[in-house]
């Protein structure tokens, strides 16, 4: 069996656990029943020569198996995606649908959803944020709505959960400091439904225990 390695951060702010995206990478991987270990790095890593070699801006997940480095947690999720029927059914026209929500979670949802996560969880209180956040919230509404609209009657977006109702529900995760997805109560039923998947929650698990091994000392 191939031995891989999966990025991660030793510690970060309360308000990114949870959401850091080698959680993907982890979910994914139990998802198909492949083991890793993890490898936990901090601020002083980012810039180095060798993690570069792993991950060129410096960001988490560097995946790394047996001599092949990736980064980009979407293209990880895919190449493990490809060999697991967990995470994407054998049949052409399927797997060419679950690549499909793959990109949409990554690029349609996922990009009004970050602009709003750096407005309030980076640049909360600044003035020009006032003039903006109302524009952007309103682009995050268009989507869910019409996200939800595919959704209707369905429990996942395609026959079964595959790859894409993975990263679909990572991006919809991001909104959990808004009242948003509560207005699309069947997004809100999707995303409890991924989330109360049995891999979901050893991932999380994983995710979570080095933020608290690592916690910095209160002051
Ligand atoms: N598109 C990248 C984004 C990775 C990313 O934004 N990682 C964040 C954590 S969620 C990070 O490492 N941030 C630190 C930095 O950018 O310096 C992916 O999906 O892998």
């Amino acid at each position: 069996m191939s031995r891989i390695r999966v990025s991660a951060f030793r510690w970060v702010p309360p308000f990114a656990q949870g959401l850091v995206r080698e959680f993907r990478v982890r979910w994914a991987l139990e998802e198909a029943g492949l083991p890793y270990e993890e490898r936990l790095i901090g601020p002083e890593d980012q810039p180095s020569e060798s993690y570069r070699r792993l991950q060129p801006f410096g960001q988490v997940p560097a995946y790394e198996e047996d001599g092949l480095v990736m980064f980009e947690s979407g293209a990880i999720v895919l190449h493990i995606a490809e060999r697991s029927e967990a995470l994407m059914p054998v049949e052409p026209k399927a797997r060419a649908r679950t690549k499909t929500w793959m990109f949409a979670a990554l690029n349609t949802m996922e990009t009004p959803i970050q602009n709003l996560a750096e407005v309030d969880l980076f640049h909360a209180g600044e003035e020009w944020v006032k003039q903006r956040r109302p524009q952007v919230v309103e682009e995050v509404r268009t989507r869910l709505g019409e996200l939800g609209k595919c959704m209707a009657g369905r429990e996942y977006l395609e026959e079964r959960f595959t790859a894409g109702d993975l990263l679909m529900t990572t991006v919809l995760r991001i909104l959990r400091h808004t009242e948003l997805l509560a207005e699309f109560p069947v997004l809100d039923a999707y995303r409890l439904r991924c989330e109360a998947r049995p891999a979901f929650k050893k991932a999380m698990a994983d995710h979570m225990a080095p933020f608290a091994r690592n916690a910095p000392p209160s002051r």
